[in-house]
């Protein structure tokens, strides 16, 4: 029997109708080095309170989905090294084995449909990577935004990826891909792309009510807003071009693979900008948990 395990804040928010949003793990376990990892969960989780919606930070526990981690819980996810990533494919047989794992935005959406919860924070998604020709490497998160109806809120698609082939990918699955304030996708450390949004919306309000449509719709895809890095935290294009094609080529080079290849690219970077990358990806993510807040607030009041 699967064992779902709500902190108590999540329970009374389900048991109200309260405005909730999820957080994903491997940004914690995978994505960041400790203890910049812990402080940004953290935050995260302070930041959606503070705008007026419940934080459930989701992971797998010993074989228990966790939907609001313990401050212990926590912990282990940010230091321990036996954390798997946890995608939509690793998530049975997680489960049936009683590890622990720490769940991608695939993973994540996945349990946030199966609790109820609309409205999903993170930093990036996945998606189409560059040499896709040859690799075949394309993230479990896209083919999860075609299938699990949650409201996936991030600063856009790294640019180690392809992103015009990310939202061709998209597109024929028939997921709005938002630009929110933007008319240009944001490319996580850097606020453009130069790759137009399908469409661009302006308030959590109009957001809300499009997610509102989409239910009545039977419209059973995610969506995905994209939310441009804060201007004072953004990095200069022609650096972060620089640093990504040197970790590319260095992770060519010791032929990295699957589930590895993102993690890989994010520390290569980091090291390479000297920290300054995890900097802004910090403040990247504070900023998508603040407009997931608005969002889900907005759509418990229509
Ligand atoms: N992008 C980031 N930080 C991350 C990830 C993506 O900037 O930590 C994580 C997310 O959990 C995402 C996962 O779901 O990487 C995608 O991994 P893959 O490319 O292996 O599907
Ligand atoms: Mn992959």
């Amino acid at each position: 029997m699967l064992n779902i395990i709500y902190s108590q804040e999540v329970k009374i928010a389900i048991e109200n109708n309260l405005p909730i949003v999820a957080l994903e793990s491997t940004i914690i376990s995978h994505g960041m080095p400790y203890p910049t990892n812990l402080e940004v969960a953290k935050n995260c989780e302070q930041i959606v309170r503070n705008n007026g919606a419940i934080p459930a930070t989701i992971a797998i526990i010993n074989g228990d989905i966790i939907v609001g981690v313990t401050d212990e819980q926590l912990e282990y996810l940010a230091t321990s090294k036996e954390i798997l990533k946890v995608s939509r494919r690793d998530m049975a047989y997680v489960i049936a084995n009683k590890l622990s794992g720490a769940t991608t935005v695939a993973a994540t959406m996945m349990i946030a449909k199966l609790t109820g919860i609309d409205v999903f924070a993170t930093g990036g998604i996945g998606g189409v990577h560059r040499g896709v020709e040859d690799t075949w490497d394309i993230s479990a998160d896209l083919e999860e935004l075609a299938i699990t109806d949650v409201c996936v809120v991030c600063a856009g698609a790294k640019a180690i990826l392809d992103l015009p082939k990310t939202l061709e990918y998209l597109e024929t699955k028939g997921v709005l891909v938002v630009g929110y304030q933007t008319n240009d996708l944001p490319a996580f450390f850097t606020r453009t792309s130069g790759i137009e949004v399908p469409v661009r919306i302006d308030t959590p309000l109009e957001i809300a009510k499009v997610l509102k449509t989409k239910k009545e719709l039977k419209i059973n895809n995610g969506m995905l807003v994209t939310n441009p890095i804060d201007e004072k935290y953004s990095f200069d294009k022609i650096k972060m071009d620089e640093a990504i094609l040197k970790a590319l080529k260095e992770m060519n080079d010791l032929k990295i693979k699957g589930k590895e290849v993102t993690p890989y690219l994010l520390s290569k970077i980091n090291h390479i900008t000297k920290g300054e990358s995890l900097e802004s990806n910090k403040h990247l993510v504070y900023n998508n948990c603040k407009l997931a807040a608005m969002i889900a607030k907005e759509l418990k009041r229509l």
